[in-house]
């Protein structure tokens, strides 16, 4: 090869390669408007900023109330130093939570609808006018990803569908965390428009109809009715005024046995023979001067204590009874354990998260925080936690401990 020729090589590939480059950045910027990149792709006057802000913005309400009431969940499902959870009120979980998995419910159809309403934009032209458009675009997909993903992997688990391969607690809470973060920025980005539209201006007449078809208004009373649809036929397994137009609630308030639900049963917790085992022995132990030990009969011979107390399920579902038992710092003080020591519940069952609880002392030393025999004025069926349950004001269903056998002082 002589040097002319590697000369003008190089030199010919040096700009070629650079002004390709830019050839195809002003490409994927500024496509041609062929197919969906059309200015007039989408005709329906509905894919307008004032239905999408207005959508933005109940769902902006309702992801953050939805995302601070599963924060709250999580800290008292896995305490830290700086957060103590409290048994009174005893109706607060109950709220909190029923709360949170209907904001969750509600956010389905606005979000859908709020998806409808956006997508065109998806090809909007130019489809990038630089850097921090280009950012504001990528982050709509963890986004839009993280808001389908909680919000089908909650209603699987309400629905106890757990086909997955991951757990569902670590799934759920960060791809919160990702969402939120997201919408952060997705609220950051769209604050102009939020604002013109909130003062009442934006593109287009809110109640303007098009076509003669559905107005902006029409369609954005039609995504908050089914969203308030949805709260009102799911809420009644929570709400016992609600009862009767709960048809879409997963669970009934009066299914199971002594009239209300189960989650998990004695078989599928293992426990079916254990604890009808006529050897079984509510053992207390721990930082104690002396280690009881209890048959039954010794806990019926006892003076019981009642208490009108809730199951509130974190899937949302609520039940409340009339229980019957032994007051878990009554066995603390005849041990001789620390007045305000936490305690640790342990069930007969010998695997899974939810076979122990620990109370921190306001849970322990609560008087109505019980080792319940009985509800309802009858022995607790086996799948209720049959010998002996706890039950607790304001605790999360998942911590009242079935077929408990142990009492551990802390
Ligand atoms: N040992 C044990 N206790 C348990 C569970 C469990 O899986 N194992 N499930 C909990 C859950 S998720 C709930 S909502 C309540 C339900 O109580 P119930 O079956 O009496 O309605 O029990 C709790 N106690
Ligand atoms: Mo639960």
């Amino acid at each position: 090869m002589s040097a002319t020729e590697r000369q003008s090589g190089d030199a010919g590939e040096r700009p070629g390669l650079a002004s390709g480059l830019r050839r195809a950045v002003a490409l994927v910027a500024a496509p041609p408007r062929v197919g969906p990149l059309r200015a007039d792709a989408f005709g329906s006057g509905l894919h307008d900023e004032r239905p999408a802000a207005w959508l933005g913005m109940s769902l902006g309400v309702s992801f953050t109330i939805c995302f601070a009431t599963g924060l709250l969940s999580d800290l008292i499902q896995n305490p830290q130093a700086w957060f103590a959870w409290t048994p009174r009120p005893a109706w607060l979980y109950r709220v909190t939570q029923g709360t949170h998995v209907l904001t969750g419910l509600a956010a389905i159809p606005l979000l859908l609808v709020k998806l409808w309403v956006v997508y065109p934009r998806l090809w909007q032209w130019p489809t990038l006018r630089g850097a921090v458009h280009l950012i504001e675009r990528l982050m709509l997909v963890p986004l839009v990803a993280g808001a389908l993903f909680l919000l089908v992997t909650g209603v699987m688990n309400i629905g106890y569908w757990y086909a997955w391969g991951f757990g569902f607690l670590e799934g759920h809470y960060w791809a919160a965390w990702i969402t939120i973060g997201a919408l952060v920025v997705h609220l950051g980005a769209k604050a102009g428009v939020v604002g013109r539209v909130w003062r009442g201006g934006g593109r287009g007449a809110l109640g303007e109809p098009r076509d003669g078809g559905l107005s902006r208004r029409g369609l954005l009373t039609g995504a908050w009715l089914a969203s308030g649809l949805v709260v009102l036929t799911i809420a009644g397994q929570t709400v016992p005024l609600l009862r009767r137009l709960a048809v879409l609630a997963p669970r009934d308030m009066r299914s199971g046995p002594q009239g209300f639900p189960v989650n998990k049963t004695a078989n599928d917790a293992r426990v079916a023979e254990t604890a009808v085992d006529p050897g079984w022995r509510l053992r207390v132990e721990g930082a104690v001067d002396r280690e009881l030990e209890f048959t039954m009969d010794d806990l019926r011979a006892r003076n019981l204590s009642e208490a009108t107390l809730t199951i509130a399920c974190v899937e949302g579902w609520s039940a409340t009874q009339r229980w019957r038992g032994v007051p878990v710092r009554e066995l603390v003080a005849e041990a001789g354990g620390a007045a305000d020591a936490a305690v640790r519940v342990e069930s007969l069952q010998t695997f899974g998260p939810y076979r122990a609880t620990t109370l921190n002392p306001a849970f322990a030393t609560d008087p109505d925080t019980l080792l319940a025999l009985d509800v309802g004025g009858e022995a607790l069926h086996l799948d209720h936690g049959f010998p002996v349950r706890l039950i607790a004001p304001n605790n999360p269903g998942v911590l009242q401990t079935k077929w408990v056998q142990k009492v551990v002082v802390l």
